[in-house]
């Protein structure tokens, strides 16, 4: 099956008289493979781009990538935030499966373990050249709490496969506040040490709690009242740094810049670029050459500086003569939030813009808005232009997807989430997957198909506790949506279908027992 596809594939490939670009490197004995780069999104919701209908911002470069390739309307993030998400997108496994795997700490270990196989080894195996750049928010070093920041870290993202790293630990706001590159600090400072810790905070240093006066950049509005980097206050303490501090009006500008790069260096070998940004998480906070450019203040802003990124990228490979044989997948890692924290006026602001694009839920829930994605596909060389699929896909496939492409072996045991989906990644199959699982914050999972939302029993509030005004879908009975006639999630129709409620509840009971 595999084999066939990449026959099909390969005989693709042969018809298309643009893919010599990197002929000088090729031996012949290895197809030409595409480069591949993931735009990963922090936050960014369904209804947030231009393309996907958003009010109040534009997004070229993005609508732009949508109309050269395929723009998704039925795709899905592994959970509505973003550790346990990135983790089923690098591994192919659902995070609920195992400990440990909620949002992280910026002190957390390692919580892909360096023995585990993820996205970056497939595409190491089969010859590429890989490189995680962006928000990380998925530990680092081999102890919570325990590493030297002053050091090389014990394990880091060289030990997942990554050849290279320029990476922010957890957050924009999780100390520690600084880039590490290859599992050092970048630009670390001798004359600064850095200690982190996110039980207490170091004598003599201020937090947003104590000295709000020193906020002269953005205040919070629930939590986020602890050390203080650039005029923002932060979760968790930490003291030094000096000039391997960011500034948060720059992290998209390094991370951008160090992707470039790292393309630049590549242009002539296979690469995977996992592009994570920054934006459009809190604190937001864009370069002033994007402020203004939307009329929702800072997050509107974000969601520029967000498109800026995907510009850049889109010349460079322009530039380098790659762009036709690089396939680029855009997406995000959970539905969007209004207030997550900081008072940067995005509720004020929104004028009629709705992040989620006016599904049911946001960020955290279980309803469509905390994890149904923006996502666009563009491979140039194998995809026709112009294309919308509302074919059901989740990020958890991408991992078989792209192994299917390249050609590479998985383990046994690896990825078991997975599956290859890859026909209807590149558009030749608009049908999908016959269901996607969605895990809640409080890890509450729901079962989509085409038709039906089916939301398992879960404790928990209504509405987000601790500020976003946010409906979290837990409820302690079961609840069906019918998603073709009631795509808002409004109408529990669980008691008009036991015998789908039941058929569900059972797909959830073996996914569970596979790892029993
Ligand atoms: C929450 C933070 C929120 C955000 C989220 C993780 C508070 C009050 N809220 O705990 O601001 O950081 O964690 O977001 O601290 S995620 O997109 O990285 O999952
Ligand atoms: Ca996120």
């Amino acid at each position: 099956m595999v084999i066939d596809k990449w026959n099909t594939f390969v005989a693709g490939l042969l018809t298309i008289p643009s893919i010599g670009v990197n002929a000088q490197s090729q031996n012949f004995e290895r197809p030409n493979l595409p480069n591949v780069i993931f735009i990963y999104a922090d936050d960014l919701g369904f209804g947030d781009l231009e393309c996907f209908g958003a009010k109040n911002v534009k997004t070229p470069a993005v609508n732009r990538l949508a109309a050269e390739g395929i723009l998704f309307t039925n795709a899905h993030a592994a959970a509505a935030t973003s550790t346990p998400s990135r983790y089923g997108l690098l591994t192919g496994r659902y995070a609920w499966r195992d400990k440990g795997t909620d949002v992280a700490a910026g002190n957390a270990g390692m919580i892909i373990k360096p023995g585990q196989f993820t996205m970056a080894d497939m595409f190491k195996s089969v010859g590429y050249v890989t490189a995680g750049i962006g928000k990380w928010h998925l530990g680092l070093g081999d102890k919570t709490g325990e590493q030297d920041w002053n050091a090389p870290l014990p394990s880091a993202l060289g030990d997942l496969g990554f050849d290279y790293s320029y990476i922010m630990a957890a957050t924009a706001d999780r100390v520690p506040c600084v880039f590490i590159e290859n599992g050092q600090v970048a630009n670390w400072d001798a004359d600064a040490p850095i200690y982190v810790s996110y039980k207490e905070n170091f004598e003599g240093e201020p937090t947003g709690k104590n000295n709000p006066e020193l906020l002269y950049n953005l205040h919070p509005s629930h939590g986020h009242d602890q050390s203080i980097v650039n005029g923002i206050s932060r979760i968790g303490y930490m003291k030094g740094g000096g000039k391997a501090l960011w500034k948060d009006e720059n992290i998209a500008d390094s991370i951008t810049a160090h992707a470039v790069k790292f393309i630049e260096q590549h242009v002539s070998e296979p690469f995977f670029l996992y592009l994570a940004t920054n934006d459009v998480h809190v604190p937001r906070f864009p370069h002033p050459r994007h402020r203004g450019k939307s009329s929702m203040g800072l997050r509107g802003d974000a969601i520029a500086q967000f498109d800026a990124t995907v510009e850049t990228v889109l010349n460079t490979l322009d530039l380098l003569g790659i762009a036709d044989n690089t396939l680029v997948i855009l997406s995000s890692d959970n539905g969007p939030v209004v207030d997550d924290g900081y008072l940067d006026d995005a509720e004020e602001l929104l004028g009629g813009h709705s992040p989620t694009g006016n599904l049911r839920g946001g960020k955290y829930s279980a309803f469509e808005g905390g994890t149904r994605v923006p996502m666009i596909v563009r491979w140039r060389a194998k995809i026709p232009a112009g294309q919308t699929s509302d074919a059901l896909v989740s990020q958890i496939d991408w991992l078989k997807s792209l192994a299917a492409l390249s050609g590479a072996r998985i383990p046994e045991n690896a990825a078991i989430d997975s599956r290859d989906n890859l026909a209807s990644i590149i558009g030749e199959d608009k049908a999908g997957r016959d269901y996607v699982i969605e895990q809640a914050s409080n890890h509450a999972l729901s079962v989509r198909t085409k038709e039906w939302k089916y939301i398992e029993p879960s404790e928990g509030k209504p509405i987000v506790a601790w500020g976003p005004k946010i409906e979290t879908g837990y409820l302690q009975s079961p609840q069906l949506y019918d998603m073709q006639t009631d795509s808002l999630e409004t109408m529990n129709v669980a008691d008009n279908h036991p015998e789908l409620v039941e058929y569900f509840s059972q797909i959830l009971f073996s996914e569970r027992n596979l790892t029993k």
